[in-house]
């Protein structure tokens, strides 16, 4: 299912995001950079260990990556060019400053798309795993923060959602319509 907010096409779907053709994907990272579980270990498995390498570079240089912000990297052997590493907040009860967290995490992964001059990029759906932040609310606050980007700016021309169950695509869905009205 797909939306337009001016000239972006915004594309929900259900699938794997490893296996994703845009020019980047997103990666649920954690503040390590050094890989994990969920989303993570599936783009670390999928793109090979070049993408760890580069990853324990920026490590190297700047000590990881604090939540809410965004690193980049090349995409390995994935079909995607590059990898936008971001980190979620972990779910404390909602009154640490989870939901700005999470807004940011989509806002710097889309900022760091737009300096690099890239296209089409494919978001997971950030916090709602490992990180445990409740499925409704991080819906609509991914559904708003991209939203909010595409009216503002020309590049990204596509955004897709790609979501890893149907439950989770139909929650996603559902935000996108009461967005919308
Ligand atoms: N494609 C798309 N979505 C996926 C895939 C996939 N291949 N695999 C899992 N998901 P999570 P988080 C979904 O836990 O909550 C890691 O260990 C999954 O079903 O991956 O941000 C990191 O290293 C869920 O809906 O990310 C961190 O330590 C969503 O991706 C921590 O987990 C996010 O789940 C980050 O936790």
């Amino acid at each position: 299912m797909e939306f337009w907010v001016n000239n972006t096409r915004i594309l929900l779907k259900r699938d794997d995001i490893t296996k994703q053709d845009t020019e980047a994907i997103v990666n649920a990272a954690n503040s390590s950079l050094l890989g994990g579980g969920g989303v993570d270990g599936a783009i670390h498995r999928a793109g090979g260990p070049k993408i760890l390498e580069e990853c324990k570079q920026i490590r190297a240089r700047q000590g990881g990556c604090p939540t809410g912000e965004a690193v980049i990297t090349t995409g390995g052997n994935l079909p995607a060019r590059y990898v936008i590493h971001t980190v979620g907040p972990v779910w404390h009860g909602g009154r640490h400053g989870e939901a700005d967290l999470l807004r940011n995490a989509y806002k710097n992964s889309l900022l760091l798309a737009k300096e690099k001059g890239i296209r089409s990029i494919s978001f997971p759906s950030i916090s709602t795993g490992a990180y445990r932040f409740p499925i409704e609310q991080a819906a609509g606050i991914a559904v708003a923060s991209v939203q909010e980007f595409a009216a503002q700016n020309i590049i990204p021309t596509e955004i897709r959602f790609v979501l890893f169950s149907d439950e989770v695509l139909l929650v996603y869905r559902l935000a996108w319509e009461k967005a919308l009205q």
